[in-house]
């Protein structure tokens, strides 16, 4: 990229917003986990819908290929610049209307952070029902592209159920604005739910209208022990049939809690160590703990039970869980496998997966945790170089035998790219294909990410 397109890049988003010293690019161009490092000659930071615009049109008109990025927080690779894109950086697309109350929406620039929506809707005495332990950092563009999951799925669903519409703009340059927040809405193709998962590959989301939800008044938190993790996933199927109440419900293992207690400092949540612990959330507005603690009481295999309902005390509960992908990352730079599998072969899956990883990488640790309410498991694997593919193509194959999705939640990416198809029948890449030609003719947007 010459210096001629980083003058045409400043005219449209003012000099300060095109950034190229070394120092300030060097957290854009490596990915949170460090597993995927690249390199740019710049950042680019417009403030409106018109300057990404703008932007797109001088990435257009001088064949630069560009990736969005918004907290940098996603797991597959997808937003950083591993090839020498420019990155557009959402930083500065920060508007924030007011909550609409009458409605129960929102409307926020793709920059705000997933946790100020949540702060705001809490204000108002409602709930964005999205969340994940990247809370903080996490924006609304980059989960609209990555359609994030989280905890809350199996109640309120991901991303896309409680998008309402967006502001794009994509790789043809054409400006998509549905801002309106009408609920039914059935004129033409529903572009926001297109948009909606596809990791920056069609368009640069500036803006979201977002559903909102009743705030819960009363919420109850356990972590329950089992003897293994068939009892944990059988559990939570019983449960799940049982109740509606469910907000939450994850799991992981006495080495994940093991390792996240002995890295922060916690102390270990029981005297015994359990096989399995689920971490379960109920809300209603009835204290639901009664319900709660009949359904706990008739699984089989709980050993130990922890409950908490203030406040203080259901967050020490979550961090166990909340904080694995923190404490993986101290072990090593992780492999990371975010599958869904049916939740019959889920607990089976489980028990091989380790096995399958150590035919190929015996010395390598498998850790295992995720959001066992909705089928989907986190597969890490440390102990094993960055660019181990042998790896990632003999797990993502047994997902695949097991009749799982190689991606509940994080997206393709360029982590990926490669194996699309052991997923996607060669008429639906075909179909992706065909979309991506037609909204990014150019082949400026993300070009290393999910169609590679
Ligand atoms: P980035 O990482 O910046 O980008 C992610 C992708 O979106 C890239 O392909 C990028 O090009 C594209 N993109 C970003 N902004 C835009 C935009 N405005 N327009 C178009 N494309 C854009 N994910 C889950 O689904 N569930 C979880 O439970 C979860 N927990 C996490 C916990 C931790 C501790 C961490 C570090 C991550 C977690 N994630 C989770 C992954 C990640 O937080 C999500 O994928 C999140 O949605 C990414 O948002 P971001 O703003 O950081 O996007
Ligand atoms: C989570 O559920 C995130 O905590 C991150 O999706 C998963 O670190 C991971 O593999
Ligand atoms: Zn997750």
């Amino acid at each position: 990229m010459g210096p001629g397109v980083v003058r045409e890049l400043a005219e449209v988003v003012g000099s300060a917003h095109v950034v190229t010293d070394p120092e300030l690019l060097a957290a854009h161009v490596v990915d949170w986990t460090g597993r995927f490092r690249g390199h740019s000659p710049a950042m680019v930071r417009p403030g409106s819908t018109a300057e990404v615009a703008g932007v797109l049109d001088v990435c257009r008109r001088h064949q630069v290929a560009l990736v969005p990025q918004g907290g940098n927080t996603g797991m597959v690779g997808g937003g950083v610049p591993l090839a020498g894109e420019l990155v557009l950086s959402s930083q500065r697309l920060t508007s924030a209307g007011d909550v609409d109350l009458a409605a129960r929406q929102i409307t926020v620039g793709a920059g705000v952070s997933v946790e100020t929506v949540q702060l705001a809707a809490a204000a108002a005495g409602l709930r964005y029902a999205v969340d994940f332990g990247a809370r903080g950092s996490a924006t609304i563009g980059g989960s609209i592209a990555t359609n994030a999951g989280g905890i809350n799925v199996l109640r309120h669903g991901g991303t896309r159920e409680q998008l309402l519409g967006v502001e794009a703009v994509l790789g043809t340059g054409d400006v998509v604005s549905r801002l309106s927040g009408l609920v039914k809405d059935n004129t033409g193709y529903h572009l926001p739910g297109l948009l909606c998962g596809s990791e920056g590959t069609l368009g640069v989301v500036t803006a979201a209208r977002l559903r909102l939800v009743e705030a819960p008044s009363q919420v109850v938190t356990a972590l329950v022990g089992f003897a293994t993790i068939d009892d944990a996933v059988t559990a939570v199927s019983t449960w799940r049939r049982a109740t509606d109440l469910l907000d939450a419900a994850e799991i992981v293992l006495a080495a994940g809690v093991q390792l996240v207690a002995a890295t922060f400092g916690y102390p270990l949540p029981f005297d015994r160590p359990c096989a399995a612990y689920v971490l379960v959330e109920a809300s209603d507005h009835d204290d639901p703990t009664e319900r709660f603690a009949e359904l706990v009481a008739g699984a089989v295999g709980v050993e130990q039970v922890a409950v908490a309902t203030d406040a203080a005390r259901r967050a020490a509960l979550w961090r166990y869980r909340d904080e694995h992908t923190a404490a993986i990352n101290t072990v090593g730079v992780p492999h990371k496998f975010d599958v869904t599998l049916p939740i019959g072969a889920l607990a089976a899956f489980m028990a091989d997966v380790p096995h399958v990883v150590a035919e190929v990488e015996p010395t390598a640790i498998t850790w295992l945790f995720g959001h066992v309410g909705d089928g989907n498991v986190h597969v890490n694997v440390t102990g094993v170089a960055p660019d181990a593919d042998h790896l990632d193509e003999r797990v993502l194959g047994f997902v695949v035998s097991r009749g799982g999705s190689i991606s509940a939640e994080h997206g393709i990416g360029t982590a990926k790219a490669r194996w699309l198809s052991l997923d996607r029948s060669a008429g639906d890449v075909s179909a992706m294909r065909a979309i991506k030609r037609a909204l990014d003719p150019a082949g400026i947007l993300n070009p290393g990410v999910l169609l590679a």
